[in-house]
């Protein structure tokens, strides 16, 4: 049975106004923006607000802003409006955790992994196949200086 998952490393939730929600985030919860990044690939303009450490790596609260209607969270916020669009569960070897997850018959939207925040390589697996919750694969990168790491 695969059993890599090994924190929470992200909630991702999306918004209309980037800007406005990571104020909101700021003066709400007091949290701080680790990293801001432009994902034309994702469709996304995003933020990294960092929210703890734990013995297995940091979690945060990605803030997503879509680059168009025709995106993944441009659709999502049509549909569904604001609201959380993902879970990103922090993973050792995506490619591993990939082959173990797709050999259990649950749609992976990523064959491969790709290029994720921070330096991350990230995979997504399809929301009808778990329960109606788009869940995204973390691994992050092994150079700190690029970014996240594993503890
Ligand atoms: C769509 N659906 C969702 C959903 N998005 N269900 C739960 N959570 C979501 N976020 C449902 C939707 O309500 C429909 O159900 C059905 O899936 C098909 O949706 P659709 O609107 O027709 O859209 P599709 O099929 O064109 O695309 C949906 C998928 C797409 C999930 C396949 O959004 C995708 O490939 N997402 C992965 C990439 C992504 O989301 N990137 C942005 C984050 P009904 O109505 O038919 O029942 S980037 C990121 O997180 C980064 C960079 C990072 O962390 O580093
Ligand atoms: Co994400």
């Amino acid at each position: 049975m695969f059993t890599g998952l090994t924190r929470i490393d992200h909630v991702g939730i999306a918004c209309h106004d980037l800007e406005e929600k990571i104020a909101f985030y700021e003066s709400t919860f007091g949290l701080v923006v680790a990293s801001r990044e432009v994902n034309e690939a994702q469709g996304v303009k995003e933020a990294m607000l960092h929210v703890a450490d734990g013995p297995s790596g940091s979690s945060y609260v990605q803030l997503l802003e879509p680059l168009g209607p025709d995106t993944p969270v441009g659709k999502f916020l049509a549909k569904r409006g604001e609201g959380v669009h993902h879970v990103g569960y922090g993973v050792d070897d995506v490619a591993a955790a990939l082959e173990a997850i797709g050999a259990k018959h649950v749609r992976l939207l990523d064959e491969r992994p790709r290029h994720g925040s921070m330096g991350a390589s990230i995979a997504f697996l399809h929301p009808k196949d778990v329960g109606g919750v788009l869940t995204e694969l973390v691994q992050a990168a092994e150079d700190p200086r690029k970014g996240r790491h594993n503890a």
